[in-house]
């Protein structure tokens, strides 16, 4: 009897990521030509969970006209930014059985642009990418160059954003699947970010483990070595690389849909929260992105029960 409840457990768990895809997930992500009223932007991207890529919301930001590597290295080449770097442009990412946080170091911005032009050479792969408003606190330089938040999103959603970050890396820098509680407003100001989502509803082949936690840490030699954090708790998180999936350890992700799409120069994602994510980039793509904390409303509590069930019933 027991198992014939957790056998029909999981059949309503399998069924369930295509039901919610035919009511509200999109086949490919939208676009709108043009920001839209704090009203529209609730009731049609927000409250439903549906990601938009927006065009003309950035071009009143001098930005779009000035950001190149050699502008950033005239306005704040010497300011010191925290740069994550990895021997395979993977920060946050599993490795073998471990959990792998980037070996951070504290570099000019000058630095990074170097390596950027090829100016230079630095081991491994660097990911301007620290994400505590890293705009705001270490290159205020750059903040009269934009706004300081998204007026419609701030009004729509009633609060200004958490965090206010800027990304800048070379294109081997990739962010692994994963999914944060922020409504995310990621603007490209130069280059094009390659997003591969799924819907929340996905999590159910979605698979999550239990990973040690480690760090790179960069010896004087330029190579790299693996530490633990022994202090640290086993993080969950997804082992699959949605490029490369493997199938034969995780078949049930073959029934995960993924969406794919660019966001070029000049447009704005709208990437709901929960949304799983996988991000590439082109060489020395610069942008910035305004992180709003969700709503812990029944949406989330819901979601909180998928995952739950998908664990409880040992889907992965
Ligand atoms: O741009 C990236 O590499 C990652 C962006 C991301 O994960 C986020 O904005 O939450």
């Amino acid at each position: 009897m027991a198992d014939a409840a957790l056998d029909a457990v999981r059949r309503e768990l399998r069924e369930f990521p295509a039901a919610a895809r035919e009511l509200s997930v999109p086949l490919a992500v939208p676009y709108l030509d043009k920001p839209p009223g704090p009203l529209h932007f609730y009731r049609d991207w927000v409250c439903p969970n549906r990601p938009c890529i927006i065009r003309n919301a950035l071009q009143h930001w001098p930005a779009l006209q000035k950001w190149s590597l050699p502008y950033l290295r005239a306005t704040a080449g010497s300011a010191e930014v925290s740069v994550a770097v990895t021997p395979d442009g993977y920060a946050d990412a599993v490795r073998g059985d471990r959990f792998v946080m980037p070996a951070e170091r504290r570099l000019p911005l000058s630095c990074v642009l170097d390596v950027l032009e090829g100016r230079a050479q630095h081991p491994g792969v660097l990911y301007v990418q620290k994400q505590c408003s890293n705009l705001l606190t270490e290159l205020p330089q750059l903040l009269p160059d934009l706004e300081p938040h998204v007026p419609w999103a701030s009004e729509a959603l009633g609060k200004m954003p958490d965090a206010v970050n800027f990304w800048l890396g070379e294109a081997a820098a990739v962010t692994s699947l994963h999914k944060d509680h922020y409504e995310n407003l990621y603007c490209v100001v130069s280059g094009e970010k390659h997003f591969l989502l799924h819907p929340p509803s996905d999590r159910p082949f979605i698979p999550y483990e239990l990973y040690t936690p480690a760090t790179y840490q960069l010896t004087k030699e330029g190579s790299f070595k693996m530490v633990d954090e022994e202090a640290m708790e086993k993080v969950p998180w997804i082992p699959l690389d949605p490029l490369a999936p493997d199938l034969a350890q995780y078949p049930s992700y073959s029934q995960a849909q993924a969406l794919h799409c660019t966001v070029q120069t000049g447009e704005m994602l709208y990437l709901p929260a929960l949304w799983f994510h996988h991000v590439q980039q082109s060489h020395g793509c610069m942008a910035v992105n305004f992180w709003y904390d969700m709503e812990y409303d029944l949406k989330y509590s819901y979601f909180q029960l998928l995952d739950s069930l998908t664990k409880a019933s040992g889907l992965n």
